[in-house]
């Protein structure tokens, strides 16, 4: 049987991590949807349709990985999508409390669906869209943070502020 996962997120913006994250779990798994959480509380930089056609760029080598934007809970798009798993990453100590209570909650919604934890490349375990973000704009270098699509439209949203 083929196992579909999904790696949900707010991705804004996505960044080496994420990508990290994506290439392993385009080994592992037969297909790998990368969703896009639509009505997020977290304030954005980018709209969602920026998001995913940044990560749509971003993951068109794989052959196995799609993207696509969702709302509502998790677990409902989980089962539209026929997925068997949830992919998310730990990053260091402080992301598994966090983590391990969306993957219970989602446990106790759809005992069926399991959450799978991946751990990113060392180098790139510190790297968070936050950061990326206020980094870049205080005029601080993310080149190898995030993809050079990225950095060209951080640019371009940092100088239309401006002017
Ligand atoms: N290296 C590896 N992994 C990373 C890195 C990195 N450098 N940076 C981020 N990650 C991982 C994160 O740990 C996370 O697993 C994933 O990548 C996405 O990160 P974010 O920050 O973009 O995503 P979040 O945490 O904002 O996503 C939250 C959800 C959208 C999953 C959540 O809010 C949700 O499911 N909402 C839908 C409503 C719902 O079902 N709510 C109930 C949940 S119990």
């Amino acid at each position: 049987d083929k196992v579909k996962a999904i790696y949900p997120g707010s991705f804004d913006p996505m960044t080496h991590g994420h990508l990290d994250l994506i290439a392993r779990g385009s080994r592992i798994f037969d297909h790998l949807v990368v969703a896009v959480l639509k009505n997020s509380a977290k304030h954005a930089l980018f709209s969602v349709p920026e998001r995913v056609e940044m990560l749509t760029e971003s993951v068109a080598g794989f052959g196995n990985v799609s993207v696509a934007a969702f709302d509502g809970l998790l677990v409902d798009f989980a089962r539209e999508q026929q997925a068997q798993a949830v992919m998310r990453g730990i990053r260091a100590i402080s992301d598994y409390e966090y983590e391990l209570q969306m993957a219970l909650m989602n446990q106790r919604l759809a005992p069926e669906l399991e959450t799978v934890f991946l751990m990113p490349a060392a180098k790139y375990s510190f790297v968070s869209s936050r950061l990326v973000k206020e980094v870049f704009q205080l005029g601080g270098s993310v080149d190898g943070l995030v993809p050079e699509l990225v950095i060209a439209r951080l640019q371009r949203r940092v100088n239309s502020r401006e002017s």
